[in-house]
C-alpha cells in the first residue's frame, strides 16, 4: 500500500466487533470544613471528575483494523471522587484510538450505521464518559445547611460496536483469477502487488496511484479474484467487495486469451457475482476491459469488442503485461471520473 506496511491474508484485518466503555463519573463528595476558629463550616465536599471517553480518529497511519484484533475491549478511565475543601476529583483520561480512513461504525446489536470515519481526522466518540457526581456543597439549604448527600457519578456509556474497513478509492479491478489485475495495477500506477500465472495471488486488497498529472490524480484498488459461486462463500467469497462499494467506477477485467472461460461467461460470472453481493455495485458504472491481447489475433480482439458494444458496453482490449493500449485507459478512466464530478457539482448548484 506504498506506506511500506505490508497486508497478508492474517494481518489484513477489515471487520472487528469491539467494546467501547466511557469511564464512569467520580462520585461527588460529602465532607464539611473543620477549622480550629469555625467548629461548624459549612459543607465542602468537592465534585466528581467526569469520565473519559472513548473516540475514534480516522488517521491515515493506520492501514487495517488488525490493532483490534488483539484489544477488543476499550475502556476509558473513570473519573475520581470529589474530596474536602471543595477539591473536584480529576477528570478521567479521554482514550483516543486511530482507525484507518474507511472505518465505518456500526452498532452491533442493530447495525444502524453510527459513524462513517471517511476522511482524515474525522473523529467519533463511541462511548462518553459519565458526568462527575456533585459534591455536597450544591446541596445546601436555608433549612438544610449540613447536607450529608452527595450525587453519584453517572456510568459510562458502553456498547458493543462493529468497525467496517471499506478502503476508499476511486476506480476498482474486478475480475476472475488470473485475469491480470495486479498486472494491470502495477501498469497503472507504482504499486507492486505480487502477480503470478495462479488463481488467487492476490489475497488481500491492494491499492496503487495513478498520478496522469501533478493535479490529476486517482485511488485504484486491486481485490481479489472473484469465481462463480463466491457469493455463497467460493473461493475467496465476496467478502471483498466491501472494498469496491464506494469506488467511483469499476473496470471489469476479461483475459481474452482463457479458452476456459471465455470472455462472454466471464463478464456473466462477474456481473452476477457483483449483482449477488449488492444491487447498488451492479449499478456501478463500469467499463468492460478485455486484457491479454497480446496472446489473441486481432480479428477474435474485433469479436469481443462488437459483442460487447452490442451490449451497449464500452470495451477497451489492452495488454497489462505488454503495455499495451494502457495510455487509452488512462485518459478513459481520467475522463470518465472528470465527467462525473462535473455531473455532482451540476447536481449540487
Ligand atoms: N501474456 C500476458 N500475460 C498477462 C497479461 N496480464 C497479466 N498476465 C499474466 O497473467 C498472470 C496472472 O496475472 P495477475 O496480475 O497475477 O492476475 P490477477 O488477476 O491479479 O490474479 P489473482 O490475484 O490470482 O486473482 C501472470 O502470469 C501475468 O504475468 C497480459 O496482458 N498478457
Ligand atoms: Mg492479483
Amino acid at each position: 500500500m506504498g506506506s511500506g506496511e505490508k497486508f497478508s491474508p492474517e494481518n489484513f484485518v477489515d471487520y472487528v466487533k469491539v467494546f467501547a466503555k466511557g469511564g464512569d463519573g467520580g462520585d461527588g463528595a460529602i465532607s464539611f470544613l473543620r477549622e480550629k476558629f469555625r467548629p461548624k463550616g459549612g459543607p465542602d465536599g468537592g465534585d466528581g471528575g467526569k469520565g473519559g471517553d472513548v473516540i475514534f480518529v480516522a488517521s491515515s497511519s493506520k492501514k487495517t483494523l488488525l490493532d483490534f484484533k488483539y484489544k477488543r475491549h476499550l475502556i476509558a478511565q473513570n473519573g475520581e471522587k470529589g474530596k474536602n475543601k471543595n477539591q473536584k476529583g480529576k477528570d478521567g483520561k479521554d482514550i483516543i484510538v486511530y482507525v484507518p480512513v474507511g472505518t465505518v461504525v456500526k452498532d452491533a446489536e442493530t447495525g444502524e450505521i453510527l459513524c462513517d470515519l471517511d476522511e482524515e481526522g474525522k473523529s467519533f466518540v463511541v462511548a462518553r464518559g459519565g458526568k462527575g457526581g456533585r459534591g455536597n456543597r450544591h446541596f445546601a439549604s436555608p433549612t438544610n445547611q449540613a447536607p450529608r448527600i452527595a450525587e453519584k457519578g453517572q456510568k459510562g456509556e458502553e456498547r458493543w460496536v462493529i468497525l467496517e474497513l471499506k478502503l476508499i478509492s476511486d476506480v476498482g479491478i474486478v475480475g476472475l483469477p488470473n485475469a491480470g489485475k495486479s498486472t494491470l495495477l502495477s501498469a497503472l500506477t507504482r504499486a507492486k502487488p505480487k502477480i503470478a500465472d495462479y488463481p488467487f495471488t492476490t489475497l488481500t486488497p491492494n491499492l496503487g496511484v495513478l498520478e496522469i498529472d501533478d493535479s490529476k490524480r486517482i485511488c485504484v484498488a486491486d481485490i481479489p479474484g472473484l469465481i462463480e459461486g463466491a457469493h455463497k462463500g467460493a473461493g475467496l467469497g465476496l467478502k471483498f467487495l466491501r472494498h469496491i462499494e464506494r469506488t467511483k467506477f469499476l473496470i471489469l477485467l476479461i483475459d481474452l486469451s482463457d479458452k476456459i472461460t471465455p470472455p462472454d461467461k466471464a463478464f456473466e460470472i462477474l456481473l452476477n457475482e457483483l449483482k449477488n453481493y449488492s444491487q447498488e455495485l451492479v449499478k456501478k458504472d463500469f467499463i468492460v476491459v478485455g486484457n491479454k491481447i497480446d496472446l489473441v489475433d486481432e480479428k477474435e480482439v474485433e469479436r469481443w469488442r462488437k459483442f460487447f458494444a452490442d451490449k451497449g458496453f464500452k470495451f477497451i482490449p489492452i495488454s497489462a503485461l505488454k503495455n499495451i493500449n494502457i495510455e487509452i485507459l488512462k485518459d478513459t478512466l481520467w475522463n470518465v471520473l472528470d465527467s462525473q464530478k462535473k455531473v455532482k457539482e451540476k447536481v449540487q448548484t
